[in-house]
């Protein structure tokens, strides 16, 4: 190579340089412009993450605020705070959608929590994070501090909320993000099941089908709820981590792991299974006391055992005599049957925080 061409060469790079520093400039002013912090976050990186155990309306409605938001022009991402289970798995699968990273640790991160509003029910480190939000629909738990909260008690699910945030601003619904909320909407509420949802939850359902393409809603349902009830595979201790939750009233801290099977049949091995976990996990998470509720479909009810220090005495008492029309428990053992089956939100923490707050 000659010398000129030689000298040529850091002078072309210069001037690509100075292109490209004009054209950072450019986007950097054009996006200056645009962001107008609507929701009063600031700026930096924003973690959007649901619950432990994440059920498919935690990670969807991750998923779902983090495009919501980058479209507002925030810089944020969707995570989840553990394995996704079969049917999320599934969801992802289907509708051929990457799965969220795992957050391990949310110290010193700028965070919003779907789904959940507990503490013990968050990923580690959030207690020293900075809460800009929390977006959910479960009652008042521990986390008092968030900088905003977007509550909606009555809704089935946060996928609910936010189809409501997407249509309150009249933006688009994309085809992705509508498949994501319709599974979120339908997985929390059993397929809009009376006790579990509302008109709000419904409408936004049949608006979302058209626009996620799904033609026969209760065959989509039939093949997801299939993957929820599958625990094939699976350990004892995964299964009762499937769908489990902690939860701290005053000072008190307990877990519900809920598990579900099909015939009545299973109840009695389905309890020995979870028996051989309970204490363990509850060792591990460091807990006062531990209930599981197994709900058998054929002959819907609820079974529920208890492991911990006054486990049996407060189960008794919270669920026995519940005085609630059509619902009947009775003592068997070491186990209280419900009839029919009950809902971990709406009766079983409602019900303990009572009774643990006195
Ligand atoms: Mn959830």
């Amino acid at each position: 190579m000659k010398k000129k061409s030689l000298m040529l060469l850091p002078m072309a790079a210069l001037c690509l340089g100075m292109l490209a520093s004009c054209e950072d400039e450019n986007d950097n002013q054009k996006d200056q412009k645009e962001f107008t912090d609507p929701e009063g976050f600031g700026k930096g990186k924003i973690y959007i993450v649901g619950h432990k155990s994440p059920d498919t309306d935690a990670a969807a409605s991750a998923m779902v605020y983090a495009d919501y938001l980058k479209q507002l022009g925030y810089d944020c991402e969707a995570y989840i705070a553990g394995p996704l289970n079969k049917e999320t798995t599934f969801i992802l699968d289907t509708f051929q959608l990457t799965a969220p990273e795992i957050l391990t640790n949310a110290a010193g991160k700028r965070v919003i929590l779907v789904d959940h509003n507990e503490y013990l029910q968050a990923v580690d480190g959030a207690s020293s994070a900075t809460i800009l939000r929390v977006v959910d629909n479960h009652p008042q738990g521990t986390v008092t501090d968030a900088l905003s909260y977007d509550t909606v008690r009555t809704a089935g699910s946060v996928c609910t909320i936010l189809y409501y945030r997407f249509t309150d601003k009249k933006m688009t619904i994309s085809k992705k993000n509508a498949q994501l909320m319709l599974a979120g909407i339908l997985s929390d509420t059993g397929r809009l099941k009376p006790a579990k949802s509302n008109d709000s939850d419904s409408i936004a359902v049949y608006n979302l089908l058209d626009i996620a393409g799904i033609v026969n809603l209760d065959a989509f349902y039939t093949r997801m709820h299939e993957f929820a009830d599958n625990y094939d595979g699976m350990t004892d201790s995964e299964i009762f981590k499937s769908d489990y939750k902690a939860y701290e009233v005053n000072g008190i801290k307990y877990g519900i792991a809920t598990v579900d099977i099909t015939y009545k049949e299973e109840l009695d091995l389905m309890e020995a299974r979870m028996r051989t976990v309970m204490q363990e996990e509850l060792e591990a998470a460091g807990l006062d006391m531990m209930f599981c509720k197994i709900d058998a479909d054929t002959i819907d009810c609820s079974r529920i055992i208890y492991c911990g220090n006054n486990a049996e005495s407060k189960a008794e008492e919270a669920f026995l005599n519940m005085g609630i029309e059509d619902v009947t428990s009775e003592k068997v053992g070491n186990y209280i049957m419900v009839y029919p089956h009950i809902s971990r939100k709406k009766i079983m923490v409602p019900r303990l925080e009572a009774i643990l707050s006195k």
